[in-house]
């Protein structure tokens, strides 16, 4: 079934010249990209984006981290992609994450107390319906 899935490349892809990278491996699963767009979050988008950790230890540096620079947001459609993407993004921690994936390949744990994992994708149609429009109220 088509649909669609809100990606974020987090401001540590971003500041590593890893977009690019990212925005190929999508393509090149062939997933169509629909919307992209750099944007450095404010603190109401990512109270929305992560209502789900509001009140977790690592919630408030989560936020940090997530301000502290551009993030790019792409809303890709395809077969499948929400799933799709997740496989492509790999597990939540890089150092764990198996090679092949975008975590995998691309990440590690930097030393900070929050993980710095280079990309975000949304986990159901439901929180992709949401998220989408948390990012691209326009859209
Ligand atoms: P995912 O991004 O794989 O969907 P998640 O939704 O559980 O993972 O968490 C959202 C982000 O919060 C995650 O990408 C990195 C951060 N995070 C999650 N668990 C964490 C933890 N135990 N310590 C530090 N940061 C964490
Ligand atoms: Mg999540």
């Amino acid at each position: 079934m088509t649909e669609r899935t809100l990606i974020l490349v987090k401001p540590d892809g971003v500041k590593r010249g890893l977009a690019g990278e990212i925005l190929r491996r999508i393509e090149a699963k062939g997933y169509t990209l629909v919307a992209v767009h750099l944007r450095t979050a404010t603190e109401d988008v990512l109270a929305r984006h992560y209502a789900e950790h509001v009140g977790k230890p690592f919630y408030e540096p989560l936020v940090e981290f997530m301000m502290s620079g551009p993030s790019l947001a792409v809303i890709a459609e395809g077969d499948r992609v929400i799933e799709g993407f997740r496989a492509l993004a790999g597990p939540t921690d890089p150092t764990t994450a198996p090679p092949g994936t975008i975590r995998g390949d691309l990440g590690r744990q930097w030393p900070t107390t929050v993980l710095q994992n280079l990309v975000h994708g949304s986990d159901s149609s439901a929180s992709a319906e949401f998220e989408i429009g948390v990012w691209f109220p326009s859209l």
